[in-house]
């Protein structure tokens, strides 16, 4: 790392250990993990930040139901989601546990910066939340269902009356502030549609949000009242800013990763993220994040993950059927990250037998055992290029940016798609120019179309790095390609050194095997 990289920092949400964790969670790391890397191959000073959202009622009650401590509770799906992230390889620079002892820290301050821009007051909050969400809603969007019970017509969670003193933020203040916001940063959050729904939101007015409790104490205490913990929201975005060092505002690593790059989240917490913590930061006088990611849920087949379906998947089973960089590059390559997607055995094994077995393996396998046989082993010496060759390397040549300008906006699938493009291609071209038969009638053109195709295939390999960090690694060693500065996006633009001796080839990714 050197001090003229950019910074970019990047977070999931953190996650609710109140159980263990499922695909819908190992989709938003993956997709973080995916763009963190890029970055970094992309020559950034990366911070890549995810961790767990321990306190609130939720955790408690789940605590209470097994006959255990939210704080056993919290430290056991703690360690089940970490070691789901190193399953997964996630590249993640903290893992961030909202009962470490810097984050109280961090929320405190926060309260503390509020409440002296006199956005904090005292009052009594009187009306329905929901555990499950964690989220206090208005009557009006609730109803009574023909179990007699009371539900939240948007979440389908069910809501319970509360009633109690508690501190109150000032959020009707900023209607306006937040509007101006979203107007003068339309890129604030994305993508537009899911952005959309939270400016309405914001349009029709807010009200003032209860911030405090004071029937559990399982939270971070407010300051100078023993009485009142945190409402849990208020601590876990919170958890942003202590990842950079906050409240120390004049440490490095506040000034050089805050404000966050981008926050990748899911659709159900749009809300907290583009109008709740906005508000909280104007009023703590502290800068904004550039950039709210909404990506939209998983399904299996179509149907809603849910534990009463028994549908949900494990992350670790899932990779150890289909193989890590497998299930990595489905993700990115199927669902375009904001919309809903849906997988299936059938959609996985149909990406992986066609898009990487066939279209990335066999033409690297192929291409790369004529150059052992009948190259010596060594990246064959180009001749002269026909304009095939040359449209071919310009169109390979053009992914880095193509890459780039998707990656800028988390349109993984696009950035895929853009290299299976020229994927395609390429087969088509090394069937048209055939160099098995070239090997009997013009050993000279058949090493220019080796050598074309390996260079089109070491740009690939470079490109999907974050993606399949493990099989581009293989690929560019049988590429020869060896670790460091060759692997960084900095090299993209060199060329294959004709002559540079290569490892035995190897199948990189299997079919399959039903
Ligand atoms: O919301 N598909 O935690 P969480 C895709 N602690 N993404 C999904 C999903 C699915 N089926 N189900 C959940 C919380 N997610 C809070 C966040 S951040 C300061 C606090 C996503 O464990 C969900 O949208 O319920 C969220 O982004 C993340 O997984 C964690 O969800």
């Amino acid at each position: 790392m050197t001090s003229e990289q950019t910074p970019f920092y990047i977070t999931t949400a953190i996650s609710y250990p109140n159980g263990v964790p499922h695909i819908g969670h190992a989709y938003e790391v993956i997709a973080t993990d995916a763009m963190a890397r890029f970055k970094r191959l992309d020559g950034h000073d990366v911070f890549f930040m995810t961790g767990t959202d321990e306190h609130g009622q939720k955790m408690l009650q789940t605590a209470e139901r097994e006959g255990i401590t939210p704080r056993e509770l919290a430290q056991r799906n703690s360690d089940a989601f970490q070691a789901m992230n190193d399953e997964l390889g996630i590249s993640y620079d903290r893992f961030i546990r909202t009962t470490d002892t810097d984050h109280y820290a961090a929320a405190q301050a926060i309260w503390k910066r509020m409440e002296d821009n006199g956005d904090i007051y005292l009052d009594k909050y009187a009306g329905w939340y929901s555990v499950r969400d964690e989220a206090f809603h208005h009557e009006d969007d609730t109803e009574v269902r023909e179990d007699g019970l009371r539900y939240s017509k948007e979440t389908d969670t069910e809501v319970t009356w509360t009633e109690e003193e508690s501190y109150f933020f000032r959020l009707s203040s900023y209607q306006d502030k937040l509007l101006e916001l979203y107007k003068s940063q339309p890129d604030f959050g994305a993508p537009h549609t899911r952005f959309n729904e939270v400016i309405r939101f914001v349009e029709r007015g807010l009200e003032d949000l209860s911030i405090s409790r004071t029937t559990f104490d399982w939270g971070v205490p407010v300051p100078g009242n023993k009485d009142h913990v945190m409402y849990v929201w208020v601590d876990a975005l919170t958890n942003y800013l202590t990842g950079t060092g906050f409240p120390d505002v004049e440490s490095e690593s506040f000034k050089k990763y805050w404000p966050a790059d981008v926050h990748v989240i899911g659709k159900d917490i749009s809300r907290f993220h583009a109008i709740y913590w906005p508000a909280f930061l104007m009023s703590a006088k502290l800068p904004l994040p550039k950039r709210v990611m909404i990506h939209g849920f998983l399904h299996n087949n179509g149907v809603k993950m849910s534990k009463s379906l028994g549908n949900v998947v494990a992350p670790a089973d899932f990779v150890a059927q289909y193989g890590l960089d497998q299930v990595r590059y489905f993700f990115l390559r199927e669902v375009p990250f904001g919309a809903d997607g849906s997988y299936s055995h059938e959609t996985i094994v149909g990406r992986m037998n066609s898009d990487l077995a066939n279209n990335l393996g066999n033409l690297a396998q192929r291409s790369l055992s004529m150059v052992a046989k009948n190259c010596g082993g060594a990246v064959p010496t180009p001749g002269e290029f026909t304009e095939a060759d040359e449209q071919i390397l310009a169109a390979a040549g053009k992914l880095l940016e193509i890459s780039r300008d998707a990656f800028s906006r988390q349109e993984f699938n696009k950035a895929l798609e853009a290299i299976w493009t020229v994927l395609g291609d390429t087969n088509a071209y090394f069937a048209d120019q055939a160099p098995w038969v070239l090997r009997k009638t013009d050993v000279a053109r058949m090493e220019t179309v080796l050598y074309v195709t390996l260079e089109v295939v070491r740009r690939v390999a470079l490109l999907v790095q974050p993606v399949m960090p493990a099989a581009a690694a293989s690929l560019l060693e049988v590429l020869g390609q060896a670790e460091g500065s060759v692997r960084e996006f900095g090299s993209f633009d060199t060329v294959l050194l004709a002559g540079t001796r290569l490892p035995a080839p190897r199948p990189i990714f299997p079919k399959y095997d039903e």
